[in-house]
């Protein structure tokens, strides 16, 4: 049986995706970028210096700026999205999130933060869940972001379980990857299309509860053994 659950947070806990996805839009149009939902799927889950990288990229504009420059651009990201999440609160946690958590800390699953975000311990307060977490990892305290594994085996490591006892759960590309390399058992929200078509998926988190992850970790289990 599982004995963590590591979760990432934007699009998972809450829609703060979205504002992410706004944030770096309304940036990347003052600098004549213009970003659309398809690329931002190769931003969920990145960090903010990786996203900004890759939206350069996108328009050419890659050695256009100094190093002074790319870190305001960043701030000027980071502040808009600040503004944007400043009213998230208890009823922005999306559907079967605070029920799921219940059940975990009932059943004695411990549970840790995974997110990319420097944003996450805050909006963890903001949505008033963050006692339910026994560890939250500190994005800048790892080598690599996602979709290296460094999140998720550091997760599993401040939970003092083996990352191979462990449930990720990620809506991102990236995380789903980083989750697969770290020797966690990945479960996605979103669709096939996106996240691909070889790990348990869920429409929406209302579909995430104690007995969904335990059934997909027995059938996982059993499968393994055939
Ligand atoms: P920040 P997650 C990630 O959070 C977001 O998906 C990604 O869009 C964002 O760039 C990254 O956090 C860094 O966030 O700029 O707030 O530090 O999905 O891993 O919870
Ligand atoms: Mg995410």
């Amino acid at each position: 049986m599982f004995r963590g659950v590591l979760f990432d947070l934007d699009g998972v806990i809450t829609d703060t995706a979205e504002y992410h996805f706004l944030a770096w839009k309304a940036l990347a149009d003052d600098l004549g970028i213009s970003i659309d939902r398809q690329l931002n799927e190769k931003l969920k889950g990145v960090s903010r210096e990786d996203s900004l990288k890759t939206i350069l990229k996108f328009g050419n504009k890659e050695n256009s700026f100094s190093s002074e420059e790319f870190a305001a651009l960043m701030k000027r990201k980071n502040d808009l999205y600040v503004t944007m999440i400043q009213h998230v609160s208890p009823t922005d946690v999306y559907p079967g999130i605070q029920s799921l958590l219940d059940e975990l800390h009932h059943h004695k699953i411990k549970i840790a933060l995974a997110s990319a975000s420097k944003n996450g311990p805050t909006l963890l307060k903001k949505m008033e869940i963050e006692h339910y977490f026994d560890t939250v990892v500190d994005p800048s305290s790892l080598k690599a972001g996602k979709p290296a594994p460094d999140i998720f085996i550091a997760a599993a490591n401040q939970l003092h379980i083996p990352v191979s006892e462990c449930i990720g759960i990620e809506d991102s590309l990236a995380g789903i990857q980083a989750i697969k390399a770290s020797g966690a058992f990945p479960i996605g929200v979103g669709d096939s299309e996106n996240l691909g078509k070889d790990i348990t998926l869920v429409k929406r988190t209302s579909y995430l509860s104690f007995d969904f992850l335990s059934q997909t970790w027995k059938k996982n289990a059993a499968t393994a053994k055939n």
